[in-house]
């Protein structure tokens, strides 16, 4: 195996554009696997990460998490994946072994977790080189490059039948809002809020319906979501801006006869969360965060929210186990039980990465795929 040379976008800096250039990636370790990436989405965390709002963020880094493509080698000691296979990275690893995987209750794999927030491999050293420089990994994955090596704890093979281009967006997005919301025991037949109607958002509300929800209030600043929302089942939508003389918690409380059964934080924002936990029903309801804020910002509330009853509890990558559970979301998507293809809103070629950010922020964008 050699060292292959192709494009990749480099963050050389924190708040500076990405700069394609041309990069080294090396060949994988025995428990690594190289891949070349087809497509990759840009999830709201890359720009987090890219404007300095990361406490792990290292540069100069390769960013982007949310990617899919092919093997092209292996380590000698992988066995999960082969030359060929179609592949989702996973920054959420899953070895199946360690502590975390094998308690049942969470999909917080910890087996490559300290190295993956150092931006190294498992050796502690990195896989890319541009300009004679070591490139920073990122989330394990460092999808913004035609070529990446990750963990073969990172990476799980999905049905050749699954377009790239869409299939990328299970990855990261679709699947963390998805998952979050399917995975709450009790939603069928619960009233739902979901703050924030970015691509997480929006496969949230899709969850919510596909759970049996019978109301799911979509809330975003931004007007132009409320047709995604209600396409995707929202019942409601309400932009927080436009309620007056109350705060957003008080209204909905109002509105759905004492509180919510379950919210969602899907905006990073931790004034939306405490709102979100506010909104919550006496005794019961649930506010699982998924948005991720910036480093040194807290969450607070009146701590009587709780002893009332209320419960603030948080998901990463919806819940979902990578190598167990992803194979089968992408036959879901196959078999149409899940849309992904409305999620995909924008294509860039990657020289046009950076207006791949410039789009996310507009509200006719969902997701933008990077044709790599
Ligand atoms: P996005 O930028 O596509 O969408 C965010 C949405 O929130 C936008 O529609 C925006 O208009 C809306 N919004 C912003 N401020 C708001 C406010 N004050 N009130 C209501 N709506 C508001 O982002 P995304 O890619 O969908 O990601 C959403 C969040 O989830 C981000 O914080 C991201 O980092 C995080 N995330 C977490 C996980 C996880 O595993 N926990 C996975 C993916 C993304
Ligand atoms: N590095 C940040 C935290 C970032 C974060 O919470 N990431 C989510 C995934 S966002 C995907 O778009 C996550 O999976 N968290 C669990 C984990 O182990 O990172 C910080 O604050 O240091
Ligand atoms: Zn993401």
């Amino acid at each position: 195996m050699s060292i292959i040379t192709c494009k990749a976008a480099i963050a050389w800096e924190a708040g500076k554009d990405l700069v394609v250039e041309d990069i080294q990636v090396l060949p994988p370790g025995p428990e690594e696997v190289r891949l070349k990436v087809d497509y990759t989405g840009v999830c709201h965390t890359d720009a987090y990460m890219l404007n300095g709002h990361d406490s792990e963020g290292k540069f100069p880094v390769v960013a982007g998490h949310e990617g899919a493509g092919v093997v092209e080698s292996v380590g000698s000691q992988v066995t999960d994946v082969k030359v060929g296979d179609h592949v989702i990275p996973l920054y959420t690893a899953e070895c199946k072994e360690c502590k975390f995987c094998k308690s049942g209750k969470t999909n917080l794999c910890q087996r490559v977790r300290s190295t993956q927030g150092q931006g190294v491999m498992p050796d502690g050293t990195v896989r890319f080189k541009c300009r004679g420089q070591d490139i920073y990994h990122f989330m394990g994955c460092s999808t913004f490059s035609q070529y990446t090596v990750v963990s073969k704890h990172s990476v799980v093979a999905v049905s050749k039948e699954a377009p790239k281009e869409k299939a990328c967006l299970l990855g990261c997005g679709i699947t963390t809002g998805y998952g979050a919301a399917t995975k709450q025991q009790h939603i069928k037949g619960s009233q739902v809020a979901i703050f924030g109607v970015g691509c997480v958002g929006l496969a949230a509300i899709q969850g919510a319906k596909a759970g049996g929800a019978t109301r799911i209030i979509a809330i975003d600043t931004n007007n132009k979501k409320e047709s995604f929302a209600k396409q995707h089942g929202a019942t409601d939508f309400i932009n927080p801006l436009e309620i007056k003389d109350k705060s957003i918690q008080e209204h909905l409380v109002e509105i759905t006869d004492g509180g919510l059964d379950y919210t969602f934080d899907c905006t990073g924002n931790v004034g939306v969360m405490r709102s979100a936990l506010e909104a919550c029903h006496k005794g019961w309801g649930e506010s699982i965060i998924i948005g991720v804020a910036p480093a040194g910002k807290e969450i607070s509330t009146r701590p009587f929210q709780l002893v009332t009853g209320r419960v603030w509890k948080g998901s990463a990558f919806g819940g979902v186990k990578g190598k167990s559970e992803l194979p089968g979301i992408v036959l879901d998507y196959l078999n149409k039980k899940l849309d992904v293809d409305s999620f995909h809103t924008h294509s860039r070629p990657l020289a046009e990465i950076n207006e791949a950010f410039h789009d996310m922020h507009g509200g006719d964008c969902i997701r933008c795929v990077v044709d790599m």
